[in-house]
């Protein structure tokens, strides 16, 4: 554990984005969501990268900035502990100019409505994610002892249920179903938004393209693509023009290794044909 529990006495003397610390991990889809932002801003923050692995997330000290014991957690130059990732990109450009969160018309309520329905699309991911390239990688390390206590120490009892699902029955879960149906209708209302212009809120690069992105980069390193290409076809183009942002190298990608990727690809191919199966059913 390299981190030590933040001063909460602040400094008013600094500006905020002086002493903005993240509490974070490599992977997490919401913590790239908020380096991404920052990225984004070119706001300076100081990394604590916590090794979920290792149950770092989950220490005493770490509990008392989030009680769930998730990431990603923001604490800022005056104390002000954070949690939620769209809050926590919401409080970051609000920073500095200029805003990535559009100030008129439509696009303002159309932008929270995004940043409100990222916490069902990452439980969707979510549930992707521990079907595939998480189960392997429990089943194939813990004993069922191990399994047991892995599975008690999840954010809450109804997450622990969910986990126990997607460990016993993968991609057959219908936790996997509910997953699909969630981001069908995403990718719907994406696809429809990307009629009006590049980016989701039409000719600017907005917020809810960085709450967003993460999300959907996460599918297509599972080789789970097929969720929306040849459906929704604005989609691939979207997420190709956000990879090659520079805040996408830094945020996202940097966080990975050549082995790690290829794990995610392969235990996600391997599982796609059984959640394709289920995208039939829905059409
Ligand atoms: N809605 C929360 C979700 C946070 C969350 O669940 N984070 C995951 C990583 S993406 C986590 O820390 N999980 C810890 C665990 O499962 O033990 C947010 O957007 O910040």
């Amino acid at each position: 554990m390299n981190w030590k529990p933040p001063n909460m006495s602040g400094n008013a003397s600094r500006s905020a984005t002086d002493m903005l610390t993240l509490y974070h991990s490599g992977s997490s889809v919401c913590s790239q969501k908020v380096r991404l932002a920052l990225a984004e801003k070119g706001i300076p923050w100081t990394s604590r990268n916590l090794d979920m692995t290792k149950g770092e997330h989950q220490t005493p000290d770490y509990l008392k900035l989030n009680p769930n014991g998730v990431v990603p957690t923001l604490v800022t130059d005056t104390g002000d502990v954070i949690r939620e990732s769209s809050v926590i990109i919401e409080y970051v450009d609000a920073l500095a100019a200029p805003l990535l969160m559009p100030v008129r018309g439509s696009a303002v309520w159309q932008t929270r409505l995004w940043l409100i329905r990222c916490i069902e699309i990452h439980a969707a991911i979510n549930s992707l994610t521990f079907a595939t390239v998480i189960r392997k990688m429990v089943l194939g390390s813990m004993t069922a002892e191990q399994l047991e206590d892995w599975l008690a120490r999840a954010p809450g009892p109804d997450i622990t249920e969910k986990r126990r699902d997607l460990m016993n029955r993968g991609a057959q879960s219908p936790h996997v179903d509910g997953a699909v149906a969630t981001l069908d209708g995403v990718f719907r209302d994406m696809d429809t938004a990307l009629r009006n212009g590049p980016w989701l809120m039409g000719d600017d690069y907005s917020l809810a393209d960085c709450a967003l992105l993460a999300y959907v980069d996460r599918v297509r390193r599972l080789g789970l693509g097929g969720l929306y290409e040849g459906r929704f076809g604005s989609i691939a183009y979207w997420l190709e023009r956000s990879r090659a942002r520079p805040s996408y190298g830094s945020a996202i990608q940097a966080y990975y290794d050549d082995e790690t990727e290829t794990k995610y690809l392969a235990a996600g191919s391997e599982a796609w044909p059984q959640i394709a199966a289920r995208l039939l059913v829905r059409h």
